[in-house]
């Protein structure tokens, strides 16, 4: 699915219901004393923050939200029902601009629910007129229009696990296997242009187009996705077993993390030797996870066509985004 980044959206609260004339009817007094109950609030309207960057997309067909009016008020004096607030689902990182207040909220967390616009006030009915010297009022007055506005609505994206690596190391198929993405996955290099996203038991995962030695002054097309994984909780670094010298392919992505920006190079960090089942010899693959065991703390080796060694990255990546949101939630 296309990932849709901003949209424009229209807005508008539910208008309070009108207050209303009544009067009580006792036997032989037709007019015993006003009964008319206010008008009830209008629905008012919140954005509320969901894992689920494909939120935006959903809204392409349909761009109003329009929250419930509040009900008129009765006789007997009663009230008129409030009219039922309306939630707009919005992905976390989600940047929303009133256009007409010209103010922006952010949505940080999932849960995170935040007042857009308030629903109009319920109008007052004959009985709230009563007073000594009134003592049958026949007035009541109109419920209020709600707020309304268009919005502005952008998401920066907040992935919790990017993938990254030279190209071709088989960053967008492992990211089909653990998702239901359906990136594009070629035997060649560069064949992910744009970033691909995937919803991993409630996270997202980022692949970027691969990265080559000089990306971080420009060089081929990672430059400008660097950005992508600033915010990014965790990486996983993909390296194929094709390379003569795997160490050697990590250390020049490293590199260009460092240039790029020295915090990504601390960042919560697996390392994957990726295409296991090209290697015939076992020796050889444990070799190569020791030798960059050395220099990197978690090391595991995987292939798109064994499940176990599928089920044990699943574990480590879980293992790792959990640990780090725990730490996140606690402090440091
Ligand atoms: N034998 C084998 N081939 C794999 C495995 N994983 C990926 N491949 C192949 O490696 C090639 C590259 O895979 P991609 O997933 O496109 O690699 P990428 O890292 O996303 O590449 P870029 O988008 O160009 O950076 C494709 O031909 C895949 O079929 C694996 O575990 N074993
Ligand atoms: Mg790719």
């Amino acid at each position: 699915m296309a990932f849709i980044d901003e949209i424009k959206i229209y807005a508008k609260a539910g208008r309070g219901g009108d207050g209303v004339v009544r009067f009580r009817h006792e036997k032989n007094r037709e007019f015993a004393g006003p009964s008319g109950g206010d008008g009830g609030r209008g629905g008012s309207i919140y954005a509320l923050a969901e894992r689920n960057v494909h939120l935006l997309a959903q809204y392409r067909g349909r761009k109003k939200f329009i929250a419930k009016r509040g009900e008129d008020g009765k006789s007997n004096s009663l009230h008129g029902r409030g009219g039922k607030d309306l939630d707009i689902l919005l992905p976390v990182g989600s940047l929303i601009t009133n256009l007409k207040t010209n103010t922006t909220l952010s949505l940080n967390k999932e849960g995170e629910r935040v007042l857009l616009l308030k629903g109009g006030a319920g109008g007052r009915g004959n009985e709230s007129f009563k007073s000594s010297i009134n003592t049958t009022p026949k007035e009541s007055t109109s419920g209020r229009d709600g707020e309304k506005a268009f919005f502005f609505i952008e998401v920066e994206l907040i992935a919790d696990i990017g993938f990254i690596g030279l190209p071709n190391a088989g960053k967008t198929s492992l990211l089909n296997k653990f998702t239901h993405a359906s990136g594009k996955v070629g035997d060649y290099p560069f064949t992910t242009l744009e970033p691909n996203l995937g919803e991993y038991h409630g996270y997202i995962i980022s692949d970027i187009p691969g990265l080559i030695a000089g990306a971080a002054s420009g060089k081929g097309l990672g430059h400008k996705f660097l950005r992508h994984i600033k915010r990014t909780k965790i990486l996983v670094h993909l390296i194929s077993l094709e390379n003569e010298d795997p160490k050697k392919a990590y250390q020049i992505i490293r590199e260009e993390l460092k240039q790029y920006n020295q915090e990504l190079l601390i960042k919560p960090e697996i390392v994957v030797l990726t295409k296991a089942d090209l290697v015939g010899d076992p020796a050889y693959l444990l070799e190569q996870v020791a030798d960059i065991k050395k220099i990197a703390d978690v090391v595991l080796a995987v292939s798109i066509y064994d499940d176990n060694l599928l089920r044990a990255l699943n574990d480590a990546m879980l293992e790792k985004v959990r640990f780090k949101e725990d730490r996140l939630q606690t402090g440091p």
